[in-house]
């Protein structure tokens, strides 16, 4: 189902923006043209369409939606037809690089993995600013949210949503002292989501009370119009609070003021998402405590909507750590219920998010949403007495917290204790908790009461507006010929107003940058890489080594960004990360044509059609046989498995009775596996083998393959083999190389030699 999927008012002509194309990059500056007259094609919130049970490839899903059109599937997706099945919630990515232009590549990859919901972190201080910002400056710790950057990422969306063949929405925060004039904002430029919850502004970024509740009852009738979908703000007290598993009956007293409040000022609880989070983390029993706080909350909220946040209090610098606590997150969310599903970079507890770590989130996400499907019909949360015992509870805590709140003279009064962000289980309190003083606080005194004859020409205002008598009945902007939420042109809009902090002069830089190939992972061209290094060495010193390390590898500004003791004497791992001084330019890359390796059905069917034989062994005086076996045990998914016939002949075999058995065996092919020796005696066998064989007219009869560790394809066909392969190669490649061998001589030898995946540029 679509939800609020309001149009747009009008539709003026507007420059169309060419569409993407899947084998081209993004064209940032035509996504700046034009930016004056685009017009969002829709407002509101849309989920994910098709939901329910579905078949894809050979599995049957309960809780998928429709596919997308285009798409990057799980690795794994290849050994089940490349399906990309798409979970049924809707799916967030975090996206706040400080540049804008540069988050608009990542949303584009980031749909592809999935996403489609896009929440832009806003820059650190605009809770603040007690108005717009206009233009494009470069943010810290997220992006400047301002009209122009509304709109191209807006525009740039509209572009990938063509693309992938899914809605996209986008989302950022109606918070901070200009939560109205933001919620108009994005009612204007088509943005689809926001967080709005006003004890966020208390509490966080101390906000006078009695401002961001007057606020919050306008921006919220704006969101509402629009048909937003409303997040709120009760996990911050989760990712803040001290001890953080002791805050759940709090969790759900936050949930319960702006529900209530929300409701209040006319909001669809349909579009009122909760942001739920799992309070704890291993190696705290995180299921056990989680779980019942899930059911709890899901109970108490019937009717609402849920987004699951992730657990971000106990990010460290461990990825990995940071992957298993999302992935035991997800599994809570199937176990219960989650109409959205947030990701966040696993990296976020250590840098500026990289675009490959949002990524990664989003995989994790969907791997664990698709493994989950239909858990429910599997298993179930045995509503034990301990379970519902914990389940009530954590409710009376809440129930009582309320009461509490009401018993002391209301939120502000508590607020004033310290009721909020306390950590201890209440109805304990450790008096840590965080206080404001309703007079205080930004902005504080800039409320004052409406006169009686109060009257804004604007729709979808909240409270009391009073047309001037005579005025015909109609809209109450009627009398200005409509205001800007009906009529967009009115709208004013300012391209920039810093000189100097711009897009325009950051892609200029960035185009210098990136003229040549560059790594990155913050910013286009930044030139940062890691290194993964393990050090035999205490903590302290390896981190050290680290570092002297990754100068002598020339790079610079080294930093150790995680380090994993494996043992406190024996050794530690270590992620550092350097920038390269140096760029590469693809031009002067020699990249051989890609091997076109046929698919495992392609050559099973090959062979069932005309069946293939080699002999295959180690020659000369060698032992070794495990790479060979690889090649050809079904076990490891080798030659064997497709139906080829193998006539394995073992170690130290004589070149003569390979080319003899192969005679005898009528086989197709002969595979020597060789190791590299000082004196050359690879090469000596392989054209001894090749030479054997002119010898006894059986050259055009055998397809001759070497492979060992060392082994090149270059080095084999100068010695006279039909392909060489090397260390890593799989039975697959191999296989793909005889099917097409014997394929390109039955055609009398005409067409160029099939690929090996082997192919090497030459050594300048
Ligand atoms: C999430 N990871 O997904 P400012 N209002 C609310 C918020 O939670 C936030 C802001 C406003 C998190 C998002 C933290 N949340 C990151 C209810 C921020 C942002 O511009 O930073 O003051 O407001 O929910």
């Amino acid at each position: 189902m679509q939800g609020g999927m309001a149009m747009a008012a009008e539709r003026p002509s507007q420059p169309q923006a060419r569409a993407l194309c899947p084998s081209e990059k993004m064209d940032i500056r035509s996504i700046l043209q034009g930016l004056e007259s685009y017009r969002p094609r829709r407002r509101g919130w849309t989920w994910r369409p098709g939901r329910g049970p579905r078949q894809m490839g050979p599995f049957q899903y309960q809780q998928a939606s429709a596919p997308l059109q285009r798409s990057i599937p799980l690795p794994a997706a290849r050994y089940f037809g490349g399906i990309d099945p798409q979970p049924d919630c809707v799916v967030t990515a975090e996206i706040a690089s400080g540049r804008f232009e540069d988050d608009l590549r990542r949303m584009r990859m980031a749909a592809w993995h999935g996403a489609d919901h896009i929440m832009v972190i806003r820059t650190t201080g605009q809770s603040h600013i007690d108005g717009l910002l206009e233009g494009t400056p470069e943010g810290v710790g997220g992006v400047p949210i301002t009209r122009k950057q509304l709109r191209a990422t807006r525009k740039a969306l509209d572009l990938i949503e063509d693309e992938v063949g899914r809605p996209i929405n986008l989302h950022s925060y109606v918070s901070g002292v200009a939560g109205p004039e933001i919620a108009v904002l994005f009612y204007e430029e088509g943005v689809n989501g926001a967080h709005q919850d006003p004890q966020y502004n208390v509490l966080y970024r101390n906000v006078n009370m009695v401002r961001s509740f007057v606020d919050a009852a306008e921006a919220k009738t704006i969101m509402a119009a629009a048909g937003m979908l409303q997040i709120d703000g009760a996990h911050n007290a989760n990712a803040t609070a001290r001890e953080a598993w002791k805050v759940m009956p709090e969790l759900l007293v936050q949930h319960a003021i702006n529900c209530a409040f929300s409701r209040a000022v006319g909001m669809d609880p349909g579009l009122i998402a909760l942001s739920t989070v799992p309070p704890t983390a291993p190696p705290a029993p995180a299921l056990r405590l989680d779980l019942p706080y899930a059911v709890a909350l899901r109970q108490l909220f019937r009717g609402y909507r849920f987004r699951a946040q992730m657990n971000t209090r106990y990010i460290e610098s461990d990825t990995r750590e940071a992957t298993v606590t999302h992935t035991l997150n997800v599994l809570v969310s199937r176990l219960t219920s989650a109409d959205l599903q947030s990701t966040i970079t696993p990296d976020e507890g250590r840098n500026v998010p990289w675009h490959y770590n949002s990524i990664a989130a989003l995989e994790t996400a969907k791997q664990a949403l698709l493994a989950l499907d239909g858990i429910r019909d599997l298993v179930e949360i045995r509503m034990t007495d301990a379970m519902r015992a914990q389940v009530r509870e954590l409710k009376e805590r809440a129930v009582l917290f309320l009461e509490e709140i009401l018993a002391e003279g209301g939120y502000f009064a508590a607020v004033q204790k310290g009721f909020f962000v306390d950590s201890g289980r209440y109805p304990e309190r450790n008096g840590d908790g965080i206080v404001r003083d309703p007079q205080g606080g930004v902005a504080a005194g800039t409320v004052v009461r409406r006169d009686p004859d109060y009257w804004a020409p604007v729709c979808h205002h909240f409270g009391e507006n009073h047309p001037p008598a005579g005025l015909a009945a109609g809209k109450s902007c009627d009398a200005i010929g409509g205001c800007t939420l009906c009529r967009p042109e009115k709208i004013a809009y300012i391209d920039e107003l810093d000189p100097e902090d711009n897009v325009e002069q950051r892609l200029a830089e960035a185009e210098a940058r990136t003229q040549a190939l560059r790594p990155e992972v913050e910013w286009a061209g930044d030139g940062i890489v890691t290194v993964t290094a393990f050090f035999p060495a205490a903590p302290r010193v390896a981190e050290f080594a680290g570092l002297a390390l990754a100068e002598r590898m020339g790079l610079q500004e080294p930093e150790v960004i995680h380090k994993r003791v494996l043992h406190p004497a024996e050794g530690t791992m270590l992620e550092i990360k350097g920038r390269v001084p140096f760029a590469i330019d693809p031009e002067q890359l020699v990249i051989p044509p890609e091997p076109a390796l046929l698919s495992e059905e392609e050559i099973r069917r090959a062979v069932a059609e005309r069946p293939l034989a080699v002999v295959a062994g180690t020659v000369g005086e060698d032992e070794h046989s495990v790479g060979m076996r690889e090649i050809l045990d079904i076990k490891h998914g080798g030659l064997e498995g497709f139906g080829i016939r193998c006539h394995y002949l073992g170690t130290s075999v004589p070149v003569e009775k390979m080319v003899d058995a192969a005679i005898e065996t009528a086989s197709d092919a002969i595979l020597i596996s060789t190791i590299i020796t000082h004196a050359d005696v690879h090469v000596l066998n392989m054209r001894k083998l090749h030479q054997l064989c002119l010898e006894k007219g059986v050259r055009q009869r055998f397809i001759l393959v070497a492979g060992g560790t060392q082994v090149t394809d270059e080095m084999a066909r100068a010695a006279g083999m039909d392909a060489g392969f090397g260390r890593g190669t799989k039975g697959l490649q191999v296989a793909s190389f005889l099917v097409q061998e014997r394929a390109r001589r039955l055609g009398k030898d005409t067409g160029p030699r099939p690929g090996t995946g082997q192919e090497r540029p030459p050594a300048n």
